[in-house]
């Protein structure tokens, strides 16, 4: 999962790790025995190692071991280098612009002046300011979905929305399981009115699930669908409406008055954008652009099993200040699980998978 992303902050790793002067050795404890140390001349290597040779102290993972134990500090100028390259590599990979700008400020934050007490290799120093970095971009606006659920006055309404072939109607089949797994008993509703066969697919997998789905007819008003599902709810005692919609194109201003209607009508408790983690950064524009639309409250990203880079995944929270709260890992009903900042970070950071 997000490999793309993975081999990058692998190599803004590698790069902090090979400003290491190849003469120096690699033990820092070393420095303490005057003998032990071969003391690299600077001016013997100078043109060599890939013009490297006027870096004529220990290189950065190394000065980060040392800040480690309040011996030294890494400045600026040493950074700047590999964090533009980080920079570069991030937008390669999807990650927004104003993202990946904050991602590198961090480190270097994190990195710059660094002298904290705890003995660390220089490489737990560079891992952990990259891993706090990530952990604070992308964990913007998380809150406790299951506990916003118990909470809320049933029938808590959801509504989803997304372009055409994301995963809306997927994920809500997914989320009815999820939350069947948490006590919660959910009706489906079919805001999809525009496109033909909408019906048929959400009453398939209102079926396989055996819930109630609520529909009306093709070219139907959206808002009526939910409404009537919420009336149903209220009757029959549901915790949950899962009101699906129409992915049209989000520039649409049929979409956004339709979507703006169901606010009015419906006044859901929760807003839900659906995209595919594999659409990478149009994925971040449109999670934009619906937040402005209808603001929603969290976010879905599905396709996570696919190939992706992962940029998307790291971006949505950060400029839409909502959280991811989902990721879709499959095409199964189970296939779906909740986004845990921590996780994401160790597995961006993880060495082998
Ligand atoms: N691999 C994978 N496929 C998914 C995932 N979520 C949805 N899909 C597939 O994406 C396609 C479009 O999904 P659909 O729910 O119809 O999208 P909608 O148009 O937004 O309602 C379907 O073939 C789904 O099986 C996921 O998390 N992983
Ligand atoms: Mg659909």
């Amino acid at each position: 999962m997000f490999d793309g992303l993975k081999d990058k902050l692998g190599r803004f790793k590698d790069d902090v790790e090979s400003e290491q002067d190849p003469n120096a050795d690699p033990d820092p404890e070393a420095d303490a025995d005057p003998e032990a140390d071969p003391d690299p001349a600077p001016e013997t290597t100078a043109g060599d190692e890939g013009g490297d040779g006027d870096d004529d102290g220990p290189g950065l993972a190394k000065k980060a071991a040392l800040a480690a134990t309040g011996r030294t500090v890494i400045t600026e100028e040493e950074l700047e280098e590999p964090l533009e390259q980080l920079e570069l590599e991030l937008l390669g990979g999807d990650v927004e612009m104003g993202v990946a700008r904050e991602i590198t400020d961090r480190i270097r934050e994190r990195l710059v002046g660094d002298t904290r007490k705890q003995v660390e290799s220089g490489e737990q120093v560079v891992e952990r300011a990259i891993g706090d970095a990530l952990r604070d971009v992308i964990s913007v606006g998380q809150f406790d979905f299951e506990a916003r659920i118990a909470e809320a006055d049933k029938p808590v309404v959801l509504v989803f929305t997304g372009v055409n072939g994301v995963g809306k109607t997927t994920s809500i089949a997914k989320l009815s399981r999820w939350l069947a797994d948490r006590g919660y008993s959910s009706v489906l509703a079919n805001g999809d009115t525009y496109r033909a066969g909408a019906n048929e697919q959400i009453e398939e997998h209102a079926d396989t699930l055996d819930r109630k789905i609520i529909t009306h007819e093709q070219g139907g008003d959206p808002a009526a669908v939910i409404y009537d599902a919420v009336e149903y709810a209220d009757a029959n005692g549901v915790d949950v409406v899962l009101g699906d919609t129409a992915g049209r194109l989000h520039t649409s201003n049929d979409l956004m008055a339709q979507l703006e209607k169901i606010d009015r009508v419906v006044d859901p408790d929760m807003t839900l954008f659906v995209d595919e983690a594999v659409a990478g950064q149009d994925a971040t524009n449109r999670a934009v652009e619906f937040n402005d639309a209808a603001e929603i409250d969290g976010a879905v990203l599905t396709k996570a099993d696919a190939d992706s880079q992962g940029g998307a995944a790291i971006s949505i929270a950060h400029v839409t200040g909502k959280p991811i709260l989902f990721l879709g890992t499959g095409q199964g009903y189970d296939d779906l699980v909740r986004f845990d900042p921590d996780e994401i970070v160790s597995r961006l950071l993880r060495e082998e998978d």
